[in-house]
């Protein structure tokens, strides 16, 4: 059965890897640079723009949110890598509550890599996906903020992102915009098919 995303519900926010929740369900993480388009991602999912707080500040908070997907999967919002101080003298790049959340959660099934569309990716993002391509975690790479640019600009940017970043040729791609002034939300229904593909496949 697919996930119905109007039933996404928030469940809890964790500041310490200690009281993270233990559901038993399939668990989805987001991750990329603070500011990169987390919060906004969870609300254009939802199609509920008060379900995730969108900062207009980053970097603020080291939490973990977390996330029901109607019952059958759990969505985990990172807090970003690469803002912390502690970040910029780690030789692996992103921040320690991001870093040590892969090392110690067990069963994440998929990881949502957001880079945003318009940049060239930071040392963070390549640290990141190196990351995900060393410990076999499966992932979909999420380009953001697509609304900023033509379609043209998308395309050119997507060919330079694939030159620059390893990642698998037939790693999952999606390029989105979860503005709430644009109103096809470009992408989202594609991610959120392969979403639901990918947690009910089982
Ligand atoms: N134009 C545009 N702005 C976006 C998009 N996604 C996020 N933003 C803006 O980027 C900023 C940071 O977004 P947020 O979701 O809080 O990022 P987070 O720190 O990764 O959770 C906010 O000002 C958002 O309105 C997008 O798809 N298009
Ligand atoms: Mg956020």
């Amino acid at each position: 059965m697919a996930i119905n995303f109007g039933k996404i519900k928030y469940l809890k926010t964790c500041a310490s890897l200690n009281d993270t929740p233990g559901t038993g369900l399939p668990e989805i993480v987001l991750a990329g640079r603070s500011n990169v388009g987390k919060s906004s991602l969870v609300n254009a999912l939802g199609n509920n723009k008060k379900l995730a707080k969108v900062s207009q500040t980053p970097g603020k908070t080291q939490q973990i949110i977390y996330f029901d997907l109607d019952g059958k999967a759990i969505l985990a919002d990172l807090p970003g890598y690469g803002f912390s101080k502690a970040s910029k003298t780690r030789s692996q790049g992103f921040s320690e509550l991001c870093d040590n959340y892969f090392k110690v959660r067990k069963g994440i099934d998929l990881v949502l890599l957001l880079i945003d569309i318009r940049h060239e990716p930071s040392s963070d993002d390549i640290a990141m996906l190196n990351y995900l391509n060393q410990s076999a975690l499966p992932y979909f790479l999420v380009f953001t903020k697509c609304d900023k640019l033509s379609a043209q600009q998308v395309r050119n940017q997507l060919r330079m992102m694939s030159t620059v970043l390893d990642f698998a040729e037939d790693a999952r791609v999606f390029a989105v915009s979860s503005s709430e002034t644009n109103p096809q939300k470009s992408g989202i229904n594609d991610l959120k098919q392969a979403l639901s593909d990918e947690v009910c496949k089982d």
